[in-house]
């Protein structure tokens, strides 16, 4: 009864609110903007330890409030800051939630300047922008970097970035380097740029639309943890040093309503005493129906290395750097895509203009039962153990429901299910797991 009084005053002051927002922005100078986003999520989940004997039932809500502010005094200069309040209420049972709390934090606070070169273009070169502080890096799908925005904390960088822009040529560059921005305990402030995440990364990303309508993504990424260790594979921990050299390709194919991605990337460097060889390969192909709800089914398929020899000095286990994965791998965030084969089968449909239905069927191998099943935040969510042969995890199914009620409201609503498989029994309990929540937000 509590969380429901809550939800409708915040219903309420969302309302209100809504109309102050764009108030606010109409009487402001245009110089200055505001944002606001409000959400809460009510999640339920039952036996996520895979073990019906060990009671784990869990209900709880997550709350988040986000206030941003945009400065332009110049045409070419931005400054941009976000407040965030992140808490949990409601949490009966099991484990630490400080992952899903953060308050009171500024969550971005960042500068840019961006210049047209117009007449004083150098090799083609139209465009240059710099962005300097805390920031959100979200490339390509989000596999490897994103902004992990379904998470209550979320993540972002103490970071500098460069935009090169070839307007001519349709060729966008960036070129980052940075800190993963520390999660403190809640009532601790994230010091910028004070390094105690010990993870740092560092590449360019290019985009390229030059060719009909497909989008050409081709990347660098280092990723550097001196000070932390990371646990991967079957021989354990060590501080990582890795490079990912990846491509991804976007697009449609012409006259049909077929629609495709790609992405591959090979990945080297030092783990600890071994060395780095692993790779990752993403394939999804879509087909949109003509019709008033506008169907669309979908085959996805994700690969990423697993470690399927302890002894040879290698880690082939691959690095899922800093991805926003709950949008790929199951909405029950089991998997991420390190020792991987996923297949995915989605289809989703607008039945109103403003209500979208989607169902999704995965099933999950491994790419080698030598090595650990990882869950989506890329902690290990099953250790192999010594003779485990068998590569199935098991099945999920996911139905969601997404409402967007006003222009300022969207309402979710999702149920999902884990059907256990054979590594799960292989490695210890292996009973189903359920998931429920409703999401509301609020952007104004
Ligand atoms: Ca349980
Ligand atoms: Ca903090
Ligand atoms: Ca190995």
């Amino acid at each position: 009864m509590k969380n429901i009084m809550a939800v409708v005053m915040l219903l309420g002051l969302a309302c209100t609110q809504s109309q102050a927002g764009e108030y606010l922005n109409k009487s402001l100078p245009e110089w200055i903007n505001v944002d606001v986003q409000l959400r809460q999520r009510y999640e339920w989940r039952s036996n996520f330890d895979f073990n019906d004997s060990i009671y784990d039932k869990d209900g709880f809500n997550l709350w988040r409030g986000r206030l941003g502010l945009t400065l332009k005094p110049t045409k070419e200069t931005r400054l941009f800051y976000q407040f965030q309040d992140a808490r949990v209420s409601d949490d009966s049972t099991t484990g630490s939630k400080s992952a899903y709390e953060n308050w009171g934090e500024t969550r971005q606070l960042w500068g840019e300047f961006k210049t047209a070169l117009e007449d004083r273009e150098v090799c083609g070169l139209s465009g240059i922008g710099v962005r300097m502080g805390r920031q959100e890096l979200s490339y390509g799908a989000q596999r490897l970097l994103g902004a992990f925005d379904w998470s209550n904390a979320a993540q972002t960088f103490d970071a500098g970035k460069i935009m090169l822009e070839f307007e001519k040529q349709k060729l966008n560059v960036d070129i980052f380097g940075g800190g993963k921005t520390p999660l403190k305990s809640p009532r601790e402030m994230d010091d910028f740029y004070d390094g105690s995440a010990n993870d740092r990364i560092g590449g360019y990303y290019t985009v390229y639309k030059g060719i009909g309508n497909l989008t050409m993504d081709q990347y660098v990424i280092n990723r550097n943890t001196d000070g932390q260790t990371i646990s991967f594979g079957q021989t354990g921990d060590g501080e990582v040093e890795d490079y990912t050299i990846g491509a991804r390709l976007t697009g449609k194919i012409p006259d049909t309503n077929f629609d495709y991605e790609f992405e591959a990337a090979k990945q080297t460097g030092n783990s600890g005493a071994l060395d780095v060889d692993a790779q990752m390969a993403v394939a999804v192909l879509g087909y949109t129906f003509e019709h008033d709800w506008h169907p669309r089914a979908s085959f996805e398929f994700d690969y990423a290395s697993g470690d399927h020899d302890a002894t040879d000095g290698d880690r082939q286990t691959f690095d899922n750097l800093y991805p926003t994965n709950h949008l790929f791998y199951g909405y029950m965030d089991f998997v991420s895509l390190q020792n991987i084969h996923d297949y995915r089968f989605q289809i989703k449909a607008d039945p109103m203009k403003k209500l979208n239905l989607s169902a999704d069927y995965h099933l999950f191998y491994l790419d080698t039962p030598k090595d650990n099943l990882y869950a989506a935040a890329r902690t290990i969510k099953r250790s192999t153990k010594a003779g485990a042969d068998d590569a199935y995890v098991g099945s999920e199914i996911d139905l969601l429901a997404k409402y967007q009620a006003t222009k300022f409201m969207g309402i979710w609503a999702g149920y999902s299910h884990l059907f256990a498989g054979d590594f799960l029994s292989q490695t210890g309990a292996d009973d189903d797991a359920d998931f429920v929540y409703a999401q509301t937000t609020f952007n104004f």
